[in-house]
């Protein structure tokens, strides 16, 4: 069915303020953070909502990623919404099935799914003042009063740049497009990458596979999970104990942000505490001086995203399982290339390199006042006012957009405060009848500049690593302050920042 609506229905139309009606809301992306803003803004009131999903189901990075082993390294207490606290969580550290089905259950009681398109991306998005012209895949095209982007971070593959990647004869695919149809049992398999997700593949294929190859660039600090599985009377408390839940959720939050961002952010004590408890678990873990010599990283902990994994070490160490710390060269027919001249001769080759993770709603096209498009304001990095907001492009929020709160911790926290600061601001434009906001560019400019001289001081500046933190031009491209701090501002957001404005029609 196509839904475009006539040339006539597409003239501009007054402010939702002024004309006392619910503002349409697009929301773009039904994973967590889509999610989370069907349910808040429905419980606010604002109830015109459509969510425009590229895939036939909710779950984002969950749906997309099921490779074996998937686990989430943030304890499942915390990694939950804080309307929606689950005391069946099997596990501290919750599995991707787990999380997909959770993410289910609570769209499925809030009614969250009725407002969702299916299989319907979104190619551009125009500010026509005060509306946004929308256009999806198929070519209808809709307004909406404000759009929501919440399409995610880890979202689009990362293929390595490796001559001759394509000309290899066995099956070869991404961690983020796991086939699920071709066995690995005895199979010659290699790994490119050791970051999270290499670590929890190998952790769970190395007792399947016939060999494995693991292809390490650089080696990455990691400290143990402590996973632990949740007993039925454990359940059973948290069910009948009120306030247990939500006091465990917050030391969880208490004990992450303490541990991890306190020493990525200047803390040198608390980063030390963090680097030795690195080197004691991988000292436990691999006794053969030499392969632990190869797996030890010469940066700082904390400057790549930290890794919590206990499978990762012992998997290195089994009989079928080769650390291959030489350059690769090439990819050819027979299997990987390395410096010294040796092919590895593989089956399966499997690419964990990682994400696009300057994109963010792009490839859509966005387009706002005067012409302005997204990519072109993001030319030299990826930016934002607050992580959620630009200037030049009204009535229009992204949910973990750039330099957001992306180390150890739970997004779906960070993204349920956006969306409060989200529902504080149009309750603001319901309340003085404004029809246009946006950051102040020069609020816009005093905030990016206060980050980028404090984002120095962060082990993610200092070091003395390449990591997914950094954008083109070096510098880390992530929230400098403690979450804390992220959480307030949210909460509070402060107004003044913005430009409130009454109607104003596209130029
Ligand atoms: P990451 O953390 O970006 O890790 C990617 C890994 O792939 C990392 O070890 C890279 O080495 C390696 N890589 C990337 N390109 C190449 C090439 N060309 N050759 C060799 N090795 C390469 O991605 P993950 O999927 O593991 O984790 C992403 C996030 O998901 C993670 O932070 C969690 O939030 C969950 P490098 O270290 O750059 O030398």
């Amino acid at each position: 069915m196509n839904m475009s609506v006539s040339g006539k229905d597409l003239q501009p139309t007054g402010a939702w303020t002024t004309e006392g009606r619910q503002p349409r809301i697009a929301i773009i992306g039904a994973g967590f953070s889509g999610i989370g803003a069907l349910i808040k803004l429905r419980q606010q009131g604002y109830t015109d909502l459509t969510c425009f999903e590229k895939a036939g189901e909710i779950g984002g990075t969950w749906r997309d990623n099921h490779y074996p082993g998937l686990s989430c390294d943030v304890p499942s207490h915390f990694y939950s919404y804080s309307f929606a606290l689950n005391p069946d969580w099997k596990h501290r550290f919750s599995y991707g099935p787990e999380i997909l089905a959770y993410m289910n259950q609570v769209a499925d009681k809030y009614g969250a799914k009725q407002d969702i398109r299916f299989n319907c991306g979104v190619t551009d998005l125009t500010y026509l003042g005060p509306q946004w012209q929308l256009t999806t895949e198929q070519g209808d095209v809709e307004r909406f009063d404000l759009v929501i982007a919440a399409t995610g971070v880890l979202v689009n593959p990362a293929y390595p740049d490796i001559p001759g990647l394509d000309s290899f004869a066995g099956e070869q695919w991404h961690s983020a497009r796991w086939r699920d149809d071709v066995p690995l049992k005895g199979k010659r398999v290699g790994i490119i990458g050791t970051g999270s997700t290499a670590c929890q593949i190998v952790g769970a294929i190395a007792g399947d596979v016939g060999h494995l190859d693991v292809f390490q660039r650089t080696p990455h600090w990691i400290t143990s999970m402590p996973q632990k599985q949740y007993s039925a009377t454990w359940r059973f408390l948290l069910r009948r104990v009120p306030g247990l839940q939500l006091a465990i959720r917050n030391f969880m939050r208490w004990l992450m942000e303490h541990t991890f961002a306190r020493a990525t952010l200047g803390d040198e004590k608390q980063q030390k505490r963090v680097q030795d408890a690195c080197l004691a678990f991988l000292k436990e873990q691999i006794p053969d001086p030499e392969l632990r010599a190869r797996v030890t990283p010469d940066y700082k902990a904390t400057c790549k995203r930290m890794i919590m994994c206990s499978d990762y070490y012992p998997a290195l160490q089994q009989d079928n399982v080769e650390l291959v710390t030489e350059r690769i060269d090439a990819v050819v027919p027979e299997g990987v290339k390395t410096g010294d001249g040796k092919v590895h001769e593989l089956d399966i080759l499997l690419l964990a390199t990682g994400f696009h993770v300057s994109d963010f709603i792009l490839p859509t096209r966005v387009t706002g006042e005067n012409g302005l498009e997204l990519s072109a304001f993001w030319r030299e990095a990826p930016r934002a006012h607050r992580a959620l907001t630009f200037p030049g492009f009204p009535n229009f929020f992204m949910l973990e957009g750039p330099t957001g709160v992306f180390g150890n911790t739970s997004l779906i926290d960070i993204s349920e405060h956006q969306i409060d600061c989200v529902i504080a601001i149009l309750d603001k434009m319901k309340r003085d009848q404004v029809a246009v906001v946006a950051p102040k560019q020069e609020a816009y400019e005093a905030y990016n500049q206060a980050m980028s001289r404090d984002i120095g001081k962060s082990t993610w500046a200092t070091g003395g690593c390449d990591s997914w933190y950094l954008d083109a031009t070096g510098t880390p491209n992530i929230y400098p302050w403690l979450p804390q701090q992220y959480r307030e501002d949210m909460l509070n957001p402060d107004f003044s920042e913005y430009r409130f404005e009454p109607l104003k029609v596209a130029v």
